[in-house]
């Protein structure tokens, strides 16, 4: 009687004993589990359709049929989302400024980027109307150069992308895609996969350049060259933008 006492009570300690193991394991377990971030560095590559960016020589064909050179392309990144594959968004409020002429000292980099794997990603050519104000951002000669007049609405330039086309006629003309103007923000989505695993992880982009001139409205530059405070131009641009990044 005396020895299954003592048997049960040790038993019923030793469940409590295990019990309170577990416990612990598992409460500290979820301590543990913070996730793990890096950075991440996103390279983009320019192209016009199969060919690779080479500036101010007239040999690009858009939909409309164009021919059309680029001498300056000139952008901003921000607002930069990734999304996981349960929906869940990390959100960078970072603005980049890009400028493939000028290629290495513009980067877009992220930093505190969970690493894990992402469905899909989408953000801004340009800025959004919280920050599209005037002297918003840093007053370097880049960002100053970006200005959108104060009579036109203050801000920024979303995007300036100008070159040459040879026009109905067969004349060389010039023109200049300007986009500004809240109503004009860019939606960019990228819907591939991407997984983010390691720090300081490159991630590889291009920029199609004939897709600001198609998808959904073929854009001819004999209807108008120069856009900037064209309300309609502008918009058909902005849409247009919306499939231009594609991950490499
Ligand atoms: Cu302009």
């Amino acid at each position: 009687m005396k020895i299954d006492n003592l048997l049960s009570a040790f038993s019923t300690t030793r469940f409590f004993l295990l019990l309170f193991g577990l416990l612990i394991l598992f409460s500290c377990k979820k301590e543990i589990v913070e996730p793990q971030t890096g950075s991440v560095n996103f390279m983009i590559d320019y192209l016009v359709d199969d060919q690779p960016l080479v500036f101010d020589t007239i040999q690009y064909t858009n939909d409309a049929g164009n021919t059309f050179s680029v001498t300056k392309i000139e952008y901003f990144i921000s607002d930069i989302t990734l999304i996981d594959e349960m929906g869940n968004e990390s959100y960078f409020d970072d603005v980049f400024y890009m400028n493939p002429r000028l290629n290495e000292s513009f980067q877009v980099a992220l930093t505190d980027v969970e690493l894990k794997d992402y469905a899909s990603m989408r953000f801004h050519v340009g800025l959004n109307s919280d920050t599209n104000k005037t002297d918003y951002l840093p007053a370097t000669t880049e960002n100053q150069n970006m200005f959108w007049p104060e009579p036109m609405g203050g801000g920024y330039h979303f995007m300036k992308f100008e070159g040459h086309f040879i026009d109905s006629l067969g004349a060389t003309l010039g023109y200049a895609m300007h986009l500004g103007t809240n109503t004009c923000l860019v939606n960019c989505v990228i819907e591939q996969p991407l997984s983010i695993n390691e720090d300081n992880q490159v991630v590889e982009l291009e920029m199609n350049l004939n897709e600001w001139f198609r998808n959904p409205h073929v854009y001819d530059l004999n209807s108008a060259g120069y856009i900037m405070g064209n309300q309609e131009k502008m918009r058909i641009i902005a849409d247009n933008g919306n499939d231009v990044f594609k991950l490499k």
